[in-house]
């Protein structure tokens, strides 16, 4: 089939990634991802994290919450819920932060991610509680397994103890900055998102447009990103790809009539699944 040019170099960028599910293979080949977050009041920035990551292929999706666990979620039952104190860290892939808050135990759940998260995205409340902690930051600075940060600008310039107009009149530099600071791989979010990663790599995604411009989108592109992580490739590849799927699907509503103004979670994840099975 003829693809779009955008669409087949895409397609030639993240090929390491993108490979075909063998006929004879199963639940357990797929991954098993934890979304840690869900504090009163924010329970809905888990649940969408966790349902992007369910859209995206992961074998079994689990999510911590901070807040007391709904019993279930009615539109992806298949998601399971539990207390984030009963998390088990042993998942292919770890998401933290998404609704997290800042409380005691969102902190003590983070050092317990740092510390035992094979694969790890951290997103949201948990980059806010890293950029007022040294001991968190010793501890992102000494991990071995892969490690995404996916900070929005503000959040950016809270980790790097600058404003937010400093970040945006840099975006190269502030990503950059942050991938070595934190010897992590970093996805600088906002219009024309940078992923940069420690070595000095660097993509900008250009997929994308101001209809995600709008509560949860954030906590959607955690979930994409932590479980393509489960895919055996370099994190800055997999930053690339959720960054680039995120928006691609972003650009697909549009196109659809669908936005700019007011898409949903549903629309946009549903629209991230469709790009990625057709990549
Ligand atoms: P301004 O207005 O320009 O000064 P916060 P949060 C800036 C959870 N959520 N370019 C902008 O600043 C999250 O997961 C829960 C430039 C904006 O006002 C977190 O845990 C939801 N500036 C928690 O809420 C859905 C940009 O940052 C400020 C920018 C707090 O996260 C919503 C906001 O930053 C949410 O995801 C850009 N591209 N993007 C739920 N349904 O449960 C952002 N800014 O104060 O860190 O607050 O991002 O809402
Ligand atoms: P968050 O602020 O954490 O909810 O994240 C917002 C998401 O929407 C990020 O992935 C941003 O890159 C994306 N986004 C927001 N505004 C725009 C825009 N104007 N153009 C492209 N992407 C955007
Ligand atoms: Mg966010």
């Amino acid at each position: 089939r003829q693809l779009p040019k955008a669409q087949l170099s895409n397609q030639l960028m993240f090929s390491s990634i993108l490979k075909p599910r063998p006929h004879n293979s199963h639940k357990g080949r797929y991954g098993d991802v934890l979304i840690l977050g869900g504090a009163p009041g924010m329970a809905g920035a888990a649940v969408l994290a966790a349902r992007a990551a369910a859209h995206c292929g992961a074998g079994r999706v689990f999510t911590g919450f901070i807040a007391e666990p709904p019993v279930y979620d009615s539109q992806n039952p298949e998601l399971m819920f539990r207390r984030a104190a009963d998390a088990d860290f042993s998942a292919d892939a770890v998401v933290i932060g998404p609704g997290l808050g800042q409380s005691t135990a969102a902190k003590q759940l983070l050092y317990k991610a740092l510390q035992q998260a094979a694969k790890l995205v951290i997103d949201a409340d948990a980059l806010n509680l890293i950029a007022v902690d040294s001991g968190l930051q010793g501890l992102l600075s000494k991990r071995s397994g892969a490690t995404v940060l996916t900070p929005h600008p503000l959040e950016a310039a809270r980790l790097l103890e600058i404003s937010g107009l400093e970040v945006q009149a840099d975006r190269l530099h502030a990503a950059r900055t942050l991938a070595q600071r934190f010897s992590a791989t970093v996805i600088l979010k906002g219009s024309g998102t940078v992923i940069a990663d420690k070595e000095g790599y660097v993509f900008i995604n250009h997929t994308g447009n101001p209809a995600l411009a709008t509560a949860g989108t954030g906590d959607i592109l955690a979930g994409i990103c932590g479980t393509l992580l489960v895919r055996e490739a370099p994190a800055i590849d997999v930053a690339g790809l959720a960054a680039c799927l995120h928006g691609q699907a972003a650009d697909r509503l549009v196109e659809h009539g669908i936005g700019p103004v007011g898409i949903t979670s549903g629309e946009l994840i549903h629209a991230v699944r469709e790009c990625l099975n057709e990549m």
